[in-house]
């Protein structure tokens, strides 16, 4: 799933900007057609396309807004928790309701200013309506300051969320900071993402893909997984919800060369059996520990450190 699409809401001033100038623009052209005679008729040609482009604009705008966002009953389960806990879905909710809203009004409006255009009974009076109608949109457009800052404030949390596809069988890597999560993810899938010195840089949770026999397979690298679920950062809230409603599967990474302590390493890989899920071992930096010491190790634990032997069991 993937919120990249989503587009910007703009200001309520920038949506009237636009639709006064549609509007203005579709009154020249309709001035320009010539063969029309009668004074009073023409002049309701004007008004009556004038005001048909304001509220075909606005009311366009509005509902692809509406349309186009994505529906918080309609989600994965994994989204849903997620907005619950990075925004506030109760506000946002409200505010595209008075985005709905006020397009039902603009054409509500539309309707009753276009039949009075209709029955003026003379030139100079076909305006009056058309000036009506541009401040009762005006009002109910000013209105949508506040939904449309919600919105847009919303949707670019929502860019920033992992592209995690929840139908897909997946498979997360935990472990600390600097063990070789993300290294590993790209030796099992060759998809490249940053792979960092620093504990505590990794901005954003990895995914790659590898084909296990004619399925396809997604690992998602988990970053900052501190055992400390009341002090959870944004991303590690998200690695939490993968690991608790996409993973069917973890690998957990041990680092014997102790960037944490082997104490704490073994206490988060404890603390991941609350999930009730399969946990594969993985030792990483087999290239530079003593092969005696993954020997000691793998008396504890039924380990892989070999990341092709690892694939086959994923
Ligand atoms: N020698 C060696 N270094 C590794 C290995 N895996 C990771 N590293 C290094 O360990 C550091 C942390 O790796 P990274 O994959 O970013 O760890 P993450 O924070 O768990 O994702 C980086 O400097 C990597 O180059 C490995 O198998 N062998
Ligand atoms: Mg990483």
């Amino acid at each position: 799933m993937n919120f990249q699409g989503l587009t910007k809401v703009e200001t309520p001033t920038f949506y009237l900007d636009v639709a006064f100038k549609r509007g203005k623009t579709r009154a020249d052209i309709a001035r320009q057609k010539t063969g029309m005679r009668d004074p009073l008729r023409k002049s309701k040609e004007i008004e009556q396309a004038r005001v048909e482009a304001v509220k075909d604009y606005l009311v366009g705008a509005f509902d692809a807004i509406v349309q186009k966002f994505p529906r918080y009953d309609q989600l994965p389960e994994f989204y849903k928790e997620l907005m619950s806990i990075t925004l506030d879905v109760g506000e946002l909710r409200v505010s595209l309701s008075r985005v709905a809203w006020a397009s039902e009004k603009i054409k509500e409006f539309w309707r009753r200013y276009r039949a009075q255009i209709q029955r003026a009974p003379e030139a100079k009076l076909v305006n009056k309506p058309r000036k009506e109608f541009y401040g009762r949109i005006a009002s109910v457009v000013n209105q949508l300051k506040h939904p449309c800052v919600v919105i847009d404030e919303s949707r670019k949390i929502m860019k920033g969320y992992p592209h995690i596809k929840t139908e897909m069988r997946s498979v997360a890597i935990v472990g600390f900071p600097n063990v070789g999560k993300t290294t590993l993810l790209y030796n099992l899938t060759g998809s490249k993402p940053e792979i960092g010195a620093y504990a505590f840089t990794t901005k954003s949770i990895n995914v790659g893909y590898l084909m296990q026999g004619d399925e396809k397979v997604q690992l998602i690298d988990t970053p900052g997984a501190l055992n400390r679920v009341d002090k959870m950062n944004d991303i590690e809230k998200q690695a939490h919800l993968i690991m608790k409603l996409v993973a069917e599967k973890f690998v957990y990474v041990y680092d014997l060369t102790e960037p944490y302590p082997l104490k704490l390493q073994r206490e988060l890989y404890e603390s991941l059996k609350k999930f009730k899920k399969d946990i594969l071992v993985y030792v990483s930096k087999a290239d530079i520990i003593d092969a005696s010491l993954i020997k000691k190790f793998s008396q504890e634990h039924k380990v892989i450190s070999d990341p092709q032997i690892l694939k086959n069991l994923i």
